[in-house]
């Protein structure tokens, strides 16, 4: 069985474990205590995790690129070349959001500061995204549900663990952001099997 290492916090594994589960897929998810890190880290292939590890023991490191690989193994990544360029395309734009959002405002320690970037963020950066993901969707969707073609995607499944990220943030944003994504939104959270994972899964701090 594949092996996804990590620590016990969603952050940059949690879309990798939502594609096993919206796939049906069984992994090993293993979450490392942090005490027991430095003994990890040595057998790491960049020092850093996630990692995803095969049977023969080959090492993917990098968060979006072990979603990709998981994506394209269980069907969640386009039926060709084309659409998986149109949902890389999605999770590119999704990530130029994430990087300004985490490095100016989650990872920002000083409290004061945090909120002023914050509020740069809702005023400067959210919506340029936004509309930029929806122009996306508009030329790739080809149902209301999804951001490329007609079924699920990991795009999909990005959009909303980041999209939900900044609404923990900034929860006054939640009715408008929820006008734009709504219909994605429902589909992922009334789908059967994230539905039990989300009950199932361990509570973290982020
Ligand atoms: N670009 C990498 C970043 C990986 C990364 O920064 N991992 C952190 C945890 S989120 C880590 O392993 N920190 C422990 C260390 O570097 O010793 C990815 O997306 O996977």
């Amino acid at each position: 069985m594949l092996k996804l290492y990590y620590f016990n916090l969603r952050a940059r594994a949690e879309l990798i474990r939502l594609i096993f589960v919206a796939a049906g897929r069984a992994w090993n998810d293993i979450r490392i205590e942090f005490t027991k890190w430095p003994e990890y880290k040595p057998k790491m292939i960049l020092g850093q995790c996630p990692v995803l590890e095969l049977p023969d023991g080959t090492q993917i490191p990098q968060s979006l690129s072990i979603a990709r690989y998981i994506a394209h193994e269980t069907g969640l990544a386009g039926t060709d070349n084309l659409e998986s360029a149109k949902i890389d395309a999605v999770v590119d734009t999704q990530r130029d959001m994430n990087e300004i959002f985490h490095t100016k405002v989650l990872f920002e320690k000083d409290e004061n500061k945090k909120s002023e970037e914050l509020e740069k963020f809702l005023a400067n950066d959210l919506f340029k995204y936004v509309n930029q993901l929806m122009a996306l969707k508009k030329a790739y969707s080809m149902d209301t549900n999804y951001f490329v073609g007609n079924k699920l995607s990991w795009a999909d499944l990005y959009v909303y663990l980041s999209i939900e990220r900044v609404i923990k943030a900034a929860p006054q944003m939640k009715t408008q952001l929820d006008n734009h994504f709504k219909d994605t939104f429902d589909v992922i959270n009334n789908n059967q099997n994230i539905k039990k994972y989300f009950n199932e899964r361990p509570d973290t701090p982020f």
